[in-house]
């Protein structure tokens, strides 16, 4: 049996139902084999970025990260995730564009890899309060690869993110 090595996974959802579908992200993500959820995130809300920055009039998203531990391979696990995403309906149309559901590997096993369909750490995931606030908040001492600690990473950022009130994300995998 391969280790099961740590790994984080930011959901993002901008289309239907958000907190429904982040629900059932979890719930998919917890029923892969060889996969755990360790820890949920809070969910947050925030405006969308997109490439030309805050785009007030698209609709907002919902955000949360989890911790898992995988006996996958990180490639694996991203296909594994796109799937999901699939299965959920997300279509992908532009880049940055609004979405039913966003699933993206942030680090896996703390290791950097570059190579055409996967790059660890998450290369924008650095600079994004929708990722490193609800990560900080289940993995204070957490570090991402190349670039630091994530406590003091968020000091850095200028998107914020609100509080959205939820039952636990954990609530789904028991
Ligand atoms: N890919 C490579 N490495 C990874 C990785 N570590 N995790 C590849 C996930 N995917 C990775 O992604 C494009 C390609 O990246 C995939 O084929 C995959 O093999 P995608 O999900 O198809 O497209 P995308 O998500 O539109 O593009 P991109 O550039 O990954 O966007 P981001 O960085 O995911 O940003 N605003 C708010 N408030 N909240 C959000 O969650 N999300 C985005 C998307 C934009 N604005 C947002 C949010
Ligand atoms: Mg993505």
């Amino acid at each position: 049996m391969r280790a099961r090595l740590p790994a984080v996974i930011a959901l993002g959802s901008n289309l239907g139902d958000r907190e429904r579908t982040l629900r059932d992200a979890v719930r998919a993500i917890s029923a892969l084999p060889g996969v755990t959820v360790t820890a949920a995130s809070d969910i947050v809300e925030s405006p969308a970025l997109k490439p030309d920055g805050v785009d007030d009039q698209a609709p907002a998203y919902l955000n949360a990260v989890i911790t898992v531990r995988s006996a996958m391979k990180p490639e694996n696990l991203l296909a594994a995730l796109n799937g999901i995403e699939a299965d959920m309906g997300r279509v992908r149309a532009e880049r940055w564009g609004d979405r039913t559901i966003d699933l993206d590997l942030i680090t896996a096993a703390g290791t950097q890899v570059t190579s055409e369909n996967l790059t660890l750490p998450h290369p924008r995931a650095y600079q994004r309060a929708f990722v490193l606030v609800p990560w900080l908040q289940i993995a204070p001492l957490a570090n991402l690869p190349g670039y630091g600690r994530i406590a003091q990473l968020v000091q850095e950022v200028s998107d914020v993110v609100h509080p959205y009130a939820a039952a636990p994300l954990m609530d789904e995998v028991r």
